[in-house]
C-alpha cells in the first residue's frame, strides 16, 4: 500500500517536473516562422492536457478501486516516460540550436537516419570490388590480351565509381548542416579581416606594407599578396598595398580590384624593413620582402591553419590549408564594378551553363623549365571520368535527360581550344582564343592580358571540377577561390592535378602522419613506414604511390599514398576577440 502511494506521489512529481520543464523550454525555445515548431508544441500541449486528466482520473480510481489502478498506473507510467522522452528530445533540439550558434564549441554533425544502412552498403561495395579484383586478376592470368585487360579495367573503374557515388550519398545527408557551418566560418574570418583592414585611426595603426610588383606572373603576384596578407593578419598589422607601376597595369591594383582597405590605403609612416615579428614590435610600418628573402620567418605561413578554428576547418573542409589561403584570396578577389559587369557579360556571351569542368593547360614559357608538357588527352581523361561518374549517378537517380558535357578551357596556348574541339566533338567547349593569345609571352604584361587571366581564373574557379597542373599558380589561385564556395563542401576532391599536389611557394614543411605500417618493397623503391612516423611529402604520383622522406629514418622514396594522413600544422594566429564569433 505504502509502495503504491509513494508511486502515485512519484508520478505526480514527475508530471509536475515534466510540465515545468516543458513550460521552461517553451519560453526559451525559438519558434520557427514556418510554424512547424508551433504545431509540435500544440501537440505536446494536448498530450499534457490528456496526462493531467488521466492523472486525476487515476487518483479517483485509486480511491475507488485500488486493484484496478495497477493497469492504469502502468499506462500512465508509460505515458510519463513518453513525455519525458519528448521533452528530452525537445531539449536536445534546442541545445542543438544553441550549439549551431556556437561555432567554436559545436563538434557534432548529426548523421542522417539511414547512416548505418548506407555505411553497410559501402562496406559491401568494398567487399564486392575485392571479389571483382581477384576474379579479374585470376582471369587475366589465364588469358591476358590487350582486349581482356581493357575490359577488366573498364568494369573495375565503373564499379569503383559506384562506391564513390554511395559515399557521396552518405555525405549528402549532412550537406546542409556542413554548408551552414562553413558559411559561418567563412563569415567569421571575413569579419576578422575586415576589422584588421579598417582601423578607426589609420594614422596610429600598425601596418604591413607590401609591394605588388614582384617580378613574375599574375598568379605569382597574387600569391605574394596572400603571403603578405597572412603575415599582416598574424602580426595584427593592417595590410597596405603599394601597386604603383604594376607590370600588368601601371594604374595599379585599385582600378581592377577594390582596395584592400576602406580607411587605410596609404602607409602612415616611412617603412622599416622586416627584421622579425618581435624585432619590429615597435615599428609602425614594416615593409615585407618577397618570401624568398624573408628572415626570421613568422609562423603565419601556409600550409599552417589557425589553431582556434582548426577543429572546425578540418571537420568541414577537404583541404584545410588551401581553405585558409582561400580566405585571403577571396578577400583580395573583389573586382571593381566594371570588371564584374565584364564578367557577367562574358558569361552571357559564352552562354556558360552547369555542370561544367574547367581545364587549364599551361604551356609556353613553363614547359621544360618548371613543368612537363601534357597533351590535351591527358586532361580529357580526367574530364571524361568525372562526367562518366555523373552519368552513372543520373542513371541511378532516374534522370534520363541528355547530359551535356561542358568544358571551360583556359590556356596561354591558343592552339588548345581548337584542338580540343576537333578531338572531342561530343563535348561542348568554352573559351576564348583571344585571351589565350593575349597570354603569349610578347603580350603578357599588358592590361588586356591581365583581363584575360582574370577572366580565366574567374571561370575556372566557378567550375564544378578542375583538371590542371598544380605547378601553375594560375590554376592554384582558381582552386583557392573555390574554397569559400559551396562546392568545397559538396564535392571531394575538387580537382585533379596532372603534376604537383597543392602547395604554396615558401610554405612550411608539408608533413603527413603514418596510419598503417609499411614494409618497403625494394622492387618498387619504397621506404619503410611505422604508425606515427612523419613523412615529408614531395609529391603524389597519382598511381597509388607518393614520394617523400620518412622524418624518423631520414630515408626517401615511395610509399602507398593511402597509408598516411595529413598532419596539419596548427598556428597560433591572433583570435581577434574584438570580433564576435557570431554576427
Ligand atoms: N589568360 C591566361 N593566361 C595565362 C594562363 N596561364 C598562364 N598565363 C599567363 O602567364 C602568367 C604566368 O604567371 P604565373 O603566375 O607565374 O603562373 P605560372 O607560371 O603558371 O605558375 C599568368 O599570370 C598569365 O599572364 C592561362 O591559362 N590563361
Ligand atoms: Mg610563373
Amino acid at each position: 500500500m505504502r509502495r503504491f502511494q509513494s508511486l502515485i506521489v512519484k508520478i505526480v512529481l514527475v508530471t509536475i517536473w515534466c510540465l515545468s520543464l516543458f513550460f521552461l523550454l517553451r519560453k526559451t525555445d525559438s519558434i520557427s516562422s514556418d510554424g512547424t515548431d508551433l504545431k509540435d508544441l500544440n501537440k505536446l500541449y494536448e498530450k499534457i492536457d490528456g496526462l493531467i486528466k488521466e492523472n486525476s482520473l487515476l487518483k479517483k480510481a485509486n480511491e475507488n478501486n485500488k486493484n484496478h489502478g495497477n493497469s492504469d498506473l502502468k499506462s500512465l507510467e508509460e505515458k510519463l516516460q513518453l513525455c519525458k522522452r519528448s521533452q528530452l528530445l525537445n531539449k536536445g533540439s534546442s541545445l542543438e540550436k544553441q550549439n549551431n550558434n556556437d561555432l567554436i564549441t559545436d563538434q557534432i554533425l548529426q548523421p542522417y537516419e539511414n547512416h548505418d544502412q548506407q555505411t553497410r552498403i559501402i562496406l559491401n561495395d568494398v567487399v564486392e570490388i575485392g571479389y571483382s579484383l581477384s576474379t579479374e586478376f585470376r582471369n587475366l592470368k589465364k588469358t591476358m590480351t590487350p582486349e581482356t585487360l581493357d575490359e577488366a579495367l573498364v568494369r573495375l573503374e565503373q564499379q569503383r565509381k559506384t562506391i564513390e557515388i554511395d559515399i557521396e550519398d552518405l555525405r549528402q545527408s549532412t550537406e546542409s548542416n556542413r554548408r551552414s557551418k562553413a558559411e559561418k566560418l567563412n563569415d567569421l574570418v571575413k569579419r576578422r579581416i575586415e576589422y584588421l583592414q579598417n582601423p578607426s585611426d589609420c594614422g596610429s595603426s600598425q601596418q604591413l606594407l607590401c609591394k605588388l610588383n614582384k617580378g613574375c606572373g599574375f598568379g605569382c603576384q597574387f600569391h605574394h599578396l596572400i603571403y603578405c596578407f597572412m603575415i599582416a593578419y598574424g602580426t595584427q598589422r593592417t595590410l597596405v598595398l603599394d601597386s604603383k607601376n604594376w607590370r600588368y597595369n601601371a594604374d595599379g591594383w585599385e582600378t581592377i580590384f577594390q582596395p584592400v582597405s576602406d580607411t587605410c590605403t596609404v602607409a602612415a609612416n616611412h617603412p622599416v624593413n622586416w627584421k622579425g615579428e618581435q624585432y619590429n614590435k615597435n615599428d609602425q610600418v614594416v615593409l615585407l620582402p618577397i618570401v624568398d628573402g624573408l628572415n626570421n620567418r613568422p609562423p603565419y605561413l601556409p600550409l599552417g591553419i589557425p589553431e582556434d578554428i582548426s577543429d572546425k576547418i578540418i571537420q568541414l573542409h577537404s583541404d584545410p590549408s588551401a581553405w585558409w589561403v582561400g580566405q585571403f584570396a577571396r578577400y583580395l578577389w573583389r573586382p571593381q564594378q566594371w570588371l564584374l559587369d565584364d564578367m557577367a557579360e562574358t558569361k552571357r556571351k559564352l552562354d556558360i551553363e552547369k555542370p561544367i569542368v574547367g581545364i587549364q593547360v599551361r604551356r609556353t614559357d613553363k614547359i621544360n623549365t618548371e613543368a612537363a608538357f601534357h597533351n590535351v588527352e591527358e586532361y580529357m581523361e580526367h574530364v571524361e571520368a568525372w562526367y562518366d561518374k555523373l552519368a552513372l549517378r543520373r542513371l541511378k537517380e532516374g534522370n534520363t535527360d541528355p547530359l551535356v558535357r561542358r568544358v571551360y578551357v583556359a590556356s596561354d596556348d591558343a592552339s588548345v581550344l581548337p584542338e580540343a574541339r576537333r578531338k572531342y566533338p561530343s563535348y561542348t567547349f568554352y573559351g576564348d582564343v583571344d585571351i589565350a593569345n593575349s597570354a603569349s609571352l610578347n603580350q603578357r604584361y599588358s592590361k588586356i592580358s591581365l583581363r584575360g587571366v582574370i577572366m580565366d581564373i574567374h571561370f575556372l574557379s566557378n567550375c564544378d571540377y578542375l583538371v590542371c597542373t598544380f605547378s601553375s599558380q594560375v590554376c592554384r589561385v582558381a582552386y583557392e577561390l573555390m574554397q569559400t564556395e559551396d562546392r568545397s563542401i559538396q564535392q571531394h576532391p575538387l580537382f585533379h592535378s596532372l603534376d604537383d599536389i597543392y602547395y604554396f611557394g615558401g610554405q612550411t614543411a608539408h608533413n603527413l602522419e603514418v596510419r598503417y605500417d609499411h614494409e618497403a618493397s625494394p622492387r618498387l623503391k619504397e621506404i619503410e613506414l611505422k604508425v606515427g612516423d612523419l613523412v615529408g611529402i614531395a609529391g603524389n604520383h597519382w598511381d597509388g604511390q607518393s614520394k617523400g622522406v620518412n622524418r624518423r629514418t631520414k630515408s626517401g622514396g615511395l610509399y602507398p599514398s593511402y597509408k598516411v594522413l595529413e598532419k596539419y600544422e596548427l598556428v597560433k594566429y591572433p583570435v581577434y576577440p574584438q570580433v564576435p564569433i557570431e554576427k
